[in-house]
């Protein structure tokens, strides 16, 4: 019986390993604290993939002649992508390579990747997945508190909260065993708040649930804090002793009142009253926000909205209070500190700061100045590649790109333009099937590393079982293309040895690792950082005397409401937004592969008002269009949903083919949460088009209607 954690979601709950002859066991490992050992059903399958039919065992190499992988040895494969890229970068510098990671490496992994692009290739050109995930509610705490860990408390604090206001979190559905911390709250008295376009599962455990367009968070933050200044509420000697710039962000909200909210949101004024009074009464308040609410372009915007109210109550650093991001993926929290993100270096560095660079360099035993500076960010590094100054050659490890990324059809043409696609990957996702060298690598109970979830809390994945013949450990492989590009100093490939270095490499940054030890997270539980010595115990809580700006003082920052980037107009008449279900996990790569998981591919989820009024019924085939892309999928009529608004899960190819690029102008996340779209039902289609030709696409539907205007009309 091995002890370890899923291989899935930031919760990272404790699970036991047992071999039973060839299979391997899920059990529960009940003595971890987060999760007391309940799993989700992606937690009790996980198994599932090992020793799966399509688990890729041997390197695939595209052959020139047939266009087709094909197997090859590795150090055929690994050999070919080494030259290649050596003569790339010699041809047109090493901006010519970029890398491409993902929050569900572990640390060591995402340090080694971050190094092997900063120290073997020389490249700027590196970034992950997760600027599409947390970034904005990092950006905001960054800004807000001069720090950025998801939860600045354990998640069981939630239980000890009085009101508990969930901004865009599904979390009965993503992270199922937390759930239970909203019952053991609501036992106690306490009020649950749930804020989000779809009366979901985790809506149904509220008191209070309010409904609003996708993309307005911002402007009902706005409208709460008139309210709660208003009723005097906000707390005047907090604010004093230990915030800066209340006065302006009082003045940002003043124009704010709940009519106008109204007008703005669709929710209507009297539960945004409703909410501030639950507020403004409380002892202690928790607002928590998700991917709703910052997957937008204005993501960040909104997150300091929420903060800002959070601040005016004078709840964070309080016991039991304050303001939390939900992080998403396994390691999104570690992900994000150990320099796979472009402007970041290890330890929570940032890359432009001398200070961080002399350090790094030096523990890595290079010069300072051979560090390239900050790269783009994930969308921005895709979109350029195979440009006039983009990259030519993109490295992908843990993400599955052309079904992820927003604006997919141009992502995959922005791919097809490299002249070389290497991806590390356990199967055959859609972008591995895209590569011309795919290098098969150990999952989750094959190999050891560590991770940092959503509270901060340093956990130990440990090695359970032997890895399939042919595979190798991403660890080995990026010290293996390291070697071959010419890396000045050698590449650990044992995880203990190569966290002990990111530890020494964290040290005295702001997500300092250098007191934690495998040994120290398998007796503890794990360790929460800041960590920065051996009889350091580690800080499960932040801000309870101080904030980590240099003056100790957290910021009220000013936002105003922008609005999404597209809105709706008479040709894309309904909002669309995106995002997950329980059975599966984002691109689907892992989970559509888990036979015990249902496989429904992507739906279309509308209210019943819509259905009918574009003449769907309940299963059958509808269109969604968008200015980017369509997607023809069955709908799935539930009176859930906002009549105005039309959802779709990304676990399948398709939804973002529909989603706009459009970026947060601080943490550069796409607008997954909100763009226009035009819905359709098929059997209207067919029976509308003219009889001589079929319409290629709805665009061209579009304009065959624009002269009838009961046709245009049909769904605005
Ligand atoms: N089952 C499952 N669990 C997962 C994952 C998974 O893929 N599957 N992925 C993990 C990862 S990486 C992440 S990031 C987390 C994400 O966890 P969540 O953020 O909880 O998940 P989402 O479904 O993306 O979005 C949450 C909710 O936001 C709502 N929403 C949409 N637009 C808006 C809006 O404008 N405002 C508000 N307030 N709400 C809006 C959606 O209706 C949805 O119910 O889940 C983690 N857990
Ligand atoms: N429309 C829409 N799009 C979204 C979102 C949304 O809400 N709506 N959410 C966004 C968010 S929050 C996220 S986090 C992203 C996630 O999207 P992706 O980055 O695509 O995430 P995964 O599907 O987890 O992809 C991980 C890939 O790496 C492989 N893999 C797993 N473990 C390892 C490993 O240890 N090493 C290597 N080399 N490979 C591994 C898996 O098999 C899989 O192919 O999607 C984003 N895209
Ligand atoms: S909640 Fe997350 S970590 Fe826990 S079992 Fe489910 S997927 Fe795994
Ligand atoms: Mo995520």
């Amino acid at each position: 019986m091995t002890d370890t954690h899923c291989p899935y979601c930031s919760l990272q709950c404790g699970m036991s390993l047992e071999r039973a002859g060839r299979a391997l066991e899920v059990r529960p490992w009940a003595e971890f604290p987060v999760n007391q050992g309940a799993l989700c059903r992606k937690g009790w399958s996980a198994a599932g993939l090992r020793g799966h039919r399509e688990r890729l065992t041997s390197p695939l190499v595209r052959d020139r002649a047939t266009g087709e992988l094909r197997s090859a040895s590795w150090d055929e494969a690994l050999d070919l992508v080494g030259a290649r890229l050596r003569e790339l970068r010699d041809e047109s510098g090493p901006d010519t390579v970029a890398v491409f990671g993902g929050g569900g490496l572990t640390n060591e992994k995402a340090y080694q990747l971050g190094k092997l692009a900063r120290v073997a290739l020389g490249t700027s050109q590196v970034d992950y997945n997760g600027r599409w995930c947390m970034s904005s509610a990092a950006s905001a705490g960054n800004q807000a508190f001069g720090v950025d860990r998801g939860l600045p408390f354990p998640l069981e604090d939630v239980e000890q909260t009085d009101v508990l206001v969930l901004v865009g979190s599904n979390l009965v559905e993503t992270m199922p065993p937390a759930a239970r911390h909203l019952d053991r709250l609501r036992e106690r008295g306490g009020r649950v708040v749930v804020i989000d376009p779809r009366r979901t599962p985790t809506a149904d455990r509220a008191d209070l649930f309010l409904q609003p367009v996708p993309g307005t968070d911002l402007p009902l933050a706005l409208g709460v804090l008139h309210l709660l200044d208003a009723a005097g509420a906000v707390d005047e000697e907090y604010a004093a002793a230990r915030t800066v710039g209340l006065d302006e962000v009082r003045r940002s909200v003043a124009a704010w009142w709940p009519e106008r909210v109204e007008r703005v949101s669709g929710v209507p004024a009297s539960e945004l009253r409703e909410l501030a009074d639950l507020m403004a009464g409380a002892e202690r308040v928790m607002v928590l926000t998700a991917r709703g609410a910052e997957q937008h372009a204005q993501g960040t915007a909104t997150v300091l909205a929420w903060v800002n109210v959070a601040l005016a109550l004078g709840m964070c650093g309080r016991p039991f209070a304050g303001y939390g991001c939900l992080t998403g993926q396994g390691n999104g929290q570690g992900g994000r500190e150990h320099g796979q993100k472009s402007d970041q270096l290890p330890g929570y560095r940032m890359i432009d700061d001398p200070a961080a660079r002399a350090h790094v360099a030096g523990v890595w035993g290079v010069d300072p100045d051979s560090l390239p500076g900050p790269g783009r960010s994930a969308y921005e590094l895709l979109d350029a590649l195979g440009t006039d100054g983009g990259a030519r050659a993109l490295l992908v490890f843990g993400s599955n790109i052309v079904v992820s990324a927003p604006n997919a059809t141009h992502v995959a043409a922005r791919l097809a333009d490299l002249d070389l696609l290497v991806v590390a990957d356990l199967v055959m996702s859609e972008t591995a099937a895209l590569a011309d060298v795919v290098l098969p690598v150990t999952q989750w109970a094959e190999e050891t590393g560590t991770m940092t979830n959503l509270e901060g809390r340093v956990i130990l994945r440990q090695q359970a079982v032997s890895a399939p013949d042919g595979v190798r450990s991403d660890l080995e492989v990026i010290a293996e293309l390291a070697a071959r590009v010419g890396s000045p100093v050698p590449f650990a490939t044992d995880p203990e040895q190569v966290f002990a270095e990111l530890a020494r490499a964290s040290a005295g940054g702001r997500a300092d690792y250098a007191g934690i030890t495998y040994d120290r997270i398998r007796a503890e539980h794990g360790v929460f950082w800041p960590c920065p010595d051996a009889d350091h115990p580690g800080t499960p809580r932040l801000f309870a005397d101080s904030f980590a700006h240099a003056d100790g003082r957290a910021r009220f920052v000013a936002v105003d409401h922008r609005g999404p980037a597209e809105p709706t107009d008479e040709a894309f008449p309904i909002h669309l937004t995106t995002g997950r279900v329980l059975a599966q996990y984002q691109s689907g790569a892992q989970t559509r592969r888990v036979r015990d998981l249902p496989d429904t591919g992507p739906f279309v989820e509308l209210h019943p008002m819509l259905a009918a009024r574009i003449g769907a019924r309940d299963g059958e085939l509808v269109v969604v269009a968008t200015r980017r892309g369509e997607l023809k999928a069955p709908a799935r009529v539930v009176t859930t949903i906002r009549p105005d608004t039309v959802f779709v899960p990304f676990h399948w190819v398709g939804a973002n083919r529909l989603t706009n690029d459009a970026l947060d102008p601080s943490s550069r996340m796409p607008e997954f949460k909100v763009c226009a779209a035009l819905v359709t039902a098929v059997s209207r289609l067919v029976a509308s088009a003219p009889r001589t030709s079929t319409p290629a696409s709805l665009v061209e539907v579009r304009a065959q209607r624009a002269s009838d205007p009961t046709e245009a009309g049909l769904i605005s």
